[in-house]
């Protein structure tokens, strides 16, 4: 059912004022009784010590990282440490008001945010759950490490746990909380709901924005908070987060059960500094960072300011951030004013800042201010604040011990990070609830259409059928989708236009009426947040299909699909999967920025699956393996072929997967073999055609169709039979990923070739206008004229383009 929201032109041309709600700026005001009522006296204790043992924890870091030596222990950490001395109170007052199934994802610096919401969450956990959390990790590991520190009962060893399993990642430990894949920057233990820190900038705040889809659309309990820095702000990702989360759907078209808004807050740890850079009167124009709240709706983002220095301050905002969430009102924002006392990391000499403000800050200190607090209102005495602080050094000394014992066998090896870059999965469903569907399939217009289409371009006498009666390759890619949608309830899908639109290059059409807003919709112009929403969806346990329309976007989404979804996998050490499809269609026609094959891009990206399917019955396979598996695959799709009917082998209507990794043999020769990736198979199929009509060349035709991973057997038993390869695709030719083929082609099958592997890709240029493309997509002769000048000379034929060796060499010399 199409949507109904009217512009109504008369409505939006009024004249008028906007008015923006007033944001508050530090608002809390102490109320010991009130605080006593909400966390009790031990509880408003704990929270001193938490923030001590942050303390602690922090300068042990900076005395390794400085002195190398920490009461008496020598360590050489080489790894960073982004500390947090300073800014204790923001994270332990955040952590304080949220339950275990409340997730939190960080920065760079976020060591004290995962120790703070550890030590809230296992607090809160009951005695059995807590017991199976820590002997289920990793085996048991970090369980039996930590019961070697002395300690009391099992909420005493969780600490010692948490201490061990952090500290153990920051020294890429192999019983750090990741295996130690992660480190200093990515340590997350996800049972307690710390979820994945980013060292990118601002990378936290489109994967929790997916995180918070992913619990608003299945109905899980709990909100979602990205930890980003005040700098941030200044990140395209952050923004574009913002706007996906805040997006009007969720309240105009969205189901009402399926609750509102996903549950979101950007919690700006506003330290007022990037690295040397000073966000307020320097690098940013805000000022005050909650003002940005305002440009975002109606609500403001329900931004406020709140004081940092404060835990109890920090704690009251987030609690009532936390309602608005729940009721699915979100986003919601907060700058939280903190100050980082110690440098951005060990060696920087604080030259940007004065001593003067240091020392103000330090005059504030948190952890002195809020114990004098208890202190004043006699929660705790003096004595038993410093008490508990030696018990804490204690302890972590204790820990620190533990895990600084250094010995090669205390790491993972080569083998263990290979076994973790993919998860080679297979989940036919991430839930078992049925899936929400708006329609019987069998009603749905294009279900309905498609079976009366030809699945197979050819009549019995071989007459080509014509396209509007014929199968094409974008149904293929439909019906796989659909199959996924109606088994696995988590499978949500969104991009740019994939709703009422049909999805670029209609793929989607018949989708809008079989799917619920929430299954299936339009987002915001946001391609980094469309794939790094996708991301957080995945890596919290849902499968996701998201959709660049044009592979040259890739670039607006470039750290999502580079560092994010590439790498959680093996940061996490396996922990997490990440079920996520990214479509990106190959263009033509619309000229240098919507024309690009960038599947080199891909190739070169460890931790990602690309696959490039040149026919219908590929599409449907190759989709159908992507949506079954465990892996991010990027999913390659050329314009050039959405209209295409099968010519090879007629689609299945069943369920079927194409095998992972094979090639396929399109055309049987035996003097030369051509390759292809992509809608280059076809112009290779005209070139075959000439070679072997024209000039006898008995041609052999391979289909790439992966480019990870890609099984090279059939393409050696080619070649060992043909003694000669020309690869050929739309990618341009230099860095094409049909170079690391050659070489490997090269390597393997050296002595049976009797000519260089060529590679024959688009000129590295622009993609000129659609008039002058065959000035730059490989076309039929110049692979035939390859041939003849480089790899087998063609009796009588003359070459009517360039492509001898000197005009490799020319080429290559002028950058072009
Ligand atoms: C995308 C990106 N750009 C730059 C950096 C280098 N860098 C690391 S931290 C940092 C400053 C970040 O400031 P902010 O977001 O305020 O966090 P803070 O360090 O203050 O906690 C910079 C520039 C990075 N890691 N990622
Ligand atoms: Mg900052």
């Amino acid at each position: 059912m199409p949507k109904q929201l009217l512009v109504n032109p008369v409505e939006v041309r009024q004249p008028g004022t906007l008015t923006v709600p007033g944001i508050p700026l530090n608002q809390y005001r102490p109320d010991f009784r009130a605080e006593t009522d909400r966390f009790g006296a031990e509880g408003l204790k704990r929270l001193w010590i938490d923030m001590a043992t942050i303390r602690e924890f922090e300068a042990m870091l900076d005395a390794f990282k400085r002195e190398g030596t920490w009461e008496g222990i020598s360590y050489n950490h080489k790894g960073p440490a982004h500390l947090s001395i300073g800014q204790e109170a923001a994270a332990v007052g955040q952590s304080a008001v949220l339950g275990p199934e409340d997730l939190v994802f960080g920065s760079h610096r976020s060591h004290g945010e995962i120790l703070a919401k550890c030590l809230s969450a296992a607090r809160q956990l009951d005695e059995q759950r807590l017991k199976e959390v820590m002997e289920g990790y990793l085996d048991g590991e970090i369980l039996r490490a930590a019961e070697r520190v002395a300690h009391g009962g099992l909420s005493d060893l969780a600490v010692s746990f948490i201490l061990y399993g952090t500290l153990a990642e920051i020294f890429a430990r192999r019983d750090g909380f990741n295996r130690g894949l992660g480190g200093s920057m990515h340590a997350f233990f996800a049972p307690f709901g710390s979820m994945p820190n980013n060292a990118i900038v601002g990378g936290s705040a489109d994967i929790a924005t997916g995180a918070a889809l992913f619990k608003r659309i299945n109905r899980r309990p709990g909100i979602v908070i990205a930890n980003i820095g005040d700098a941030s702000m200044g990140c395209g990702p952050v923004w574009e987060a913002i706007s996906l989360a805040a997006m009007d759907q969720y309240r105009t078209l969205w189901p009402r059960e399926v609750g509102g808004a996903p549950p979101i807050l950007f919690n700006f740890m506003n330290n007022f500094y990037g690295m040397g850079g000073q966000t307020q009167g320097e690098t940013m124009g805000y000022q005050v960072l909650a003002r940005v709240g305002a440009g975002v709706n109606p609500e403001a983002m329900h931004a406020e300011r709140v004081d940092g220095y404060n835990p109890l301050a920090v704690a009251d905002a987030v609690a009532r951030k936390k309602k608005v969430l729940l009721d699915g009102r979100g986003p919601a924002l907060l700058d939280v004013v903190t100050y980082r006392v110690s440098g951005h990391s060990p060696s920087d000499a604080s030259s940007y800042r004065s001593r003067e403000e240091i020392a103000l800050w330090q005059g504030v200190d948190a952890i002195e201010r809020y114990g004098g607090y208890l202190v004043e209102n006699r929660a705790a005495s003096r004595a038993e604040l410093a008490a508990a602080r030696v018990a804490v050094k204690a302890r972590l000394a204790a820990v620190v011990r533990l895990v600084t014992g250094d010995a090669p066998s205390r790491r993972v090896d080569g083998a263990f990070i290979e076994s973790k870059m993919l998860s080679n999965g297979s989940v036919e469903r991430f839930d078992d609830r049925a899936p929400e569907l708006s329609q019987d399939l069998s009603k749905n217009p294009r279900v309905k259409a498609l079976a009366g289409k030809a699945r197979f371009a050819f009549d019995a006498e071989g007459k080509p059928i014509p396209k509007s009666k014929l199968y094409q390759l974008r149904d293929g890619l439909f019906e796989a989708l659909l199959h996924r949608f109606a088994r696995d309830p988590t499978l949500a899908a969104w991009g740019e236009e994939n709703r009422d639109w049909g999805g670029a290059f209609a793929v989607y059409r018949g989708l809008t009426e079989a799917l619920p807003y929430h299954r299936l919709f339009n987002s915001s112009i946001s391609e980094g947040a469309i794939v790094g929403s996708g991301v957080g969806y995945a890596l919290s346990g849902g499968r996701a299909v998201v959709e660049l329309m044009y592979c040259d976007f890739m670039g607006r989404a470039g750290d999502e699909l580079f560092n994010q979804a590439s790498k959680w996998q093996a940061m996490s050490a396996g922990l997490l999967r990440m079920p996520l499809v990214v479509r990106v269609s190959v263009g033509n026609k619309y000229g240098a920025q919507h024309s690009q094959d960038w599947t080199a891009l891909v190739a070169h990206i460890p931790g990602l699956k690309a696959y490039f399917p040149a026919t219908p019955n590929d599409a449907k396979g190759m989709l159908n393996l992507a949506l079954r598996g465990t892996d991010p695959v990027v999913f390659f799709e050329s314009q050039l072929l959405y209209d295409m009917g099968e010519r090879f082998e007629p689609v299945p209507e069943g369920y079927y997967e194409t095998p992972e990794g094979e090639p396929v043999t399109r055309r049987k020769g035996s003097d030369l073999t051509i390759a292809t990736l992509g809608a280059t198979l076809y112009r290779a199929l005209d070139a075959a055609e000439v070679l072997e009509k024209k000039y006898g060349v008995s041609t052999e035709v391979l289909d790439l169709r992966f480019i990870t991973p890609l099984h090279y057997d059939l393409l050696l038993e080619s070649v060992r039979k043909t003694g000669r390869l020309v690869l050929a695709s739309d990618a341009c030719e230099r860095g094409s990923f049909l170079h690391t083929v050659a070489s490997n082609v090269s390597q393997l099958a050296f002595d049976f070739l009797d000519a260089p592997v060529a590679v024959v890709g688009s000129r590295n240029w622009i993609t000129p206008a659609a008039e002058m493309e065959e000035l730059y997509f490989p076309q039929p002769e110049w692979i035939v004229d390859t041939v003849h000048e480089r790899v087998l000379p063609l009796p009588g034929h003359t070459s009517s383009t360039v492509q001898t060796d000197g005009e490799l060499a020319r080429r290559v010399r002028i950058g072009v």
